[in-house]
């Protein structure tokens, strides 16, 4: 954070969508009211709410003590014991819900897997068994590096069971990616697959399991799970076939009473610099995040079928593919593969042939699909679906407006939920049922979160005026630290603003105390001492029919301090002409201001993003300054997106 000033908030969004009668009337909160009303009993007795919602899952032993904090170290229900695979699959087990699918999996090749409830229990029992006859044991680490099959999932929550942690490693990252955070989990057995399916393509996995295990000797065991088929070599003594071992495995496992603040995972985020972040997760606290959170932004019901089309690789696929839906003993769905393998309707098919409810998926996909074309979704009536989520990037209003119009058909309510690794679970977001919505706004924080809009000595800023978004009390699935690193955690999290947890973004509450995310504070640009956000020059960029995509970086300018350059994509069928930079850039006068005008318009076929689809805009401001990308890369999907960039420069 370069400035001690605010950041100028230029984004002027009026609409406002209340939730329809029928909806509210069978949601879980029925209404503003109730959300009010369950919101001050929580911000005023918040043992007392999280006591209440923690009692409706399975305890071995309940807490003595609701929560322990000495700023910034955070327990919750102390002294109590649980099982978070117990929670998701043996609590329902005496309940109708026995026979019902806990997980529809679909491959990308079109294969169809369907777990109930009692075979998921089954898998999960098996495959604990076959983790203990290797040797793990409470306590080890576990690394997970699997593409999206369901065998993803039956591997987290057996390790839950038995109570080693996992730390799961997307399956788009490098052997470099993998030594790294290997080595700092010191990880005892790594689960992989052979390879996976993403576009038609096999990407192989298990061959940069071998290539990294050359670095990482605290690893021992390794199991392969056999999805594609291909050619395996397989190193006698430390190599394991997934099938092999699971065909003798009991199914009888009972689930480890494990204390509350057990480390249930760690999960890897990129640090701007350095060694990747391995944020730690416990059971007690995270479990009742996610469960409560899932239930109520998600509104589940048992008759829905329930889809997050994250990868479970990112922090976004544990709380809301595996955890909190299994939880609820929801009906989740699954997919493999790409969004547009065969065609870019799969998800529209997928959607209508699983007959979907709730779909929740990121701003970069709603932005893709809207690039390929109305006719994709037009094809397909999509009359299962009642309600939309968005996760990840602040959602512009132009795409939130298209994913109302072309998917919820205008009648499903968007939940636009921020939140990040770091918080385990969803922290402010609509209930659908109680919260209009607003295009762009992620509204109102969740009950038992205290959120705020700060200047950086921790003052309120007043309605309007953005600042930097704070929580400003502990809440369950808190992250407890940066595992092996607690210096890092304090220093990160907790040291730029005093007394609260600074989440990195900048953000403005408005007249109606609605929370608009205005994307990292990183990211802010300074124009003639005016701090602006990315998000919002880009948001008017998208608003222009010819752009599909767009980021805005600064660079250095010897009057205005820095100057912006935006990186544009086009709707497919647009040609990129001079004439049309000029156009762009009246078009962000006309639409913001001309404080907000770009100095620079560059085209180009694709931006560089995460795995989890941000646009990773320090590479795009390294370029746009020197030319070249140096930083840390490790988490960028596709390279050749910068090289383009680089050629597009020449
Ligand atoms: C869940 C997840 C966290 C960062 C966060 C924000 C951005 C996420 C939203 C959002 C605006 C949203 N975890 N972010 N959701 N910004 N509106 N609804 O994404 O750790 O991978 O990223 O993502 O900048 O700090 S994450």
């Amino acid at each position: 954070m370069s400035s001690q000033a605010n950041i100028d908030s230029i984004l002027k969004e009026n609409r406002m969508f209340e939730p329809s009668a029928a909806f509210s009337s069978t949601a879980h909160i029925k209404s503003l009211e109730e959300y009010q009303r369950i919101f001050k009993e929580a911000e005023e007795n918040p043992d007392a709410f999280w006591s209440q919602i923690a009692s409706e899952l399975h305890w071995f032993r309940k807490w003595d003590q609701v929560l322990e904090w000495e700023l910034p170290w955070a327990k919750w229900f102390v002294g109590g014991q649980l099982n978070i695979s117990y929670n998701c699959l043996d609590r329902h087990l005496s309940t109708w819900r026995r026979n019902k699918a806990a997980l529809i999996w679909e491959g990308e090749p079109g294969e169809v897997r369907t777990y109930t409830y009692q075979q998921l229990h089954s898998e999960v029992c098996k495959f604990a068994n076959v983790l203990k006859s290797l040797g793990v044991q409470k306590g080890d680490r576990v690394a997970i590096y699997m593409g999206m099959t369901p065998e993803l999932p039956v591997a987290m929550l057996a390790c839950a069971r038995i109570g080693a942690t996992h730390s799961i490693i997307f399956g788009g990252f490098s052997a470099t990616a993998l030594i790294d955070r290997i080595n700092d989990a010191q990880a005892v057995a790594v689960i992989t697959q052979d390879g996976a399916y993403r576009r038609g393509n096999e990407v192989k996995l298990k061959p940069a399991v071998d290539e990294a295990l050359a670095a990482c000797p605290s690893v021992k065991t390794v199991v392969v799970y056999k999805r594609t088929d291909a050619e395996m070599k397989m190193k006698w003594g430390r190599d394991h076939w997934w099938h092999e071992l699971m065909e003798n495995a009991s199914d009888d496992c009972p689930a480890e009473p494990l204390d509350s603040e057990h480390p249930l995972y760690i999960l890897y985020t990129s640090g701007s610099t350095g060694k990747p972040k391995g944020l730690l997760h416990t059971t007690g606290g995270y479990a009742v995040s996610t469960y409560l959170t899932a239930k109520w932004v998600f509104d589940l019901k048992d008759e829905d079928v329930y889809w997050c089309t994250a990868d479970i690789g990112w922090v976004t696929g544990h709380s809301y593919i595996v955890y909190g839906p299994l939880q609820n003993g929801a009906t989740a769905l699954m997919y493999e593969g790409a969004p547009n393998h065969p065609a870019p309707d799969r998800f529209w098919q997928i959607i209508e042939r699983h007959k979907v409810n709730i779909f929740y998926t990121a701003p970069t996909a709603i932005r893709a699909f809207m690039k390929w074309g109305e006719q994709y979704p037009r094809k397909y009536a999509m009359k299962s679906l009642r309600l939309l989520g968005s996760v990840g990037e602040p959602i512009n209003p132009e795409a939130w407006m298209w994913y109302r119009e072309m998917i919820g058909r205008g009648r499903c309510p968007i939940v636009d939920t921020w939140w990040q690794t770091e918080t385990g679970a969803i922290m402010i977001t609509p209930l659908p049922g109680a919260i209009a919505t607003k295009p762009g706004s992620a509204t109102k924080p969740f009950p038992g979160i205290i959120a705020d809009v700060v200047t950086k000595q921790g003052d309120s800023v007043p309605a309007g005026s953005g600042g930097y978004l704070v929580i400003k009390r502990p809440w369950p699935s808190m992250a407890r630290t940066i595992y092996g690193d607690p210096d890092r955690y304090v220093q990160q999290y907790w040291s730029e603003i005093p007394g609260v947890y600074f989440a990195g973004d900048g953000a403005r509450k408005d007249a109606d105390g609605y929370f608009w995310i205005m994307g990292r504070v990183d990211d802010v640009i300074n124009v003639s001492g005016h701090r602006l956000s990315t998000m919002e020059v880009e948001s008017a960029l998208v608003a222009h029919p010819m752009v599909a995509e767009a980021a805005v970086v600064a660079r250095p300018d010897d009057i205005k301090g820095q100057g912006i350059v935006a990186f544009v994509t086009l709707e497919s069928g647009n040609a990129s002409a001079d004439e049309l930079k000029d156009e762009l850039k009246k078009w962000v006068v006309k639409e913001i201001g001309a404080l907000a005008r770009p100095d620079e318009i560059r085209f180009t076929d694709a931006l560089p993003k995460t795995r989890s689809g941000k646009i990773m805009r320090r590479l795009l401001r390294e370029i746009a300054t020197s030319g070249e990308a140096k930083g840390d890369m490790t988490t960028l999907e596709d390279f050749s997106v910068l090289a383009a960039l680089r050629e597009d420069e020449e």
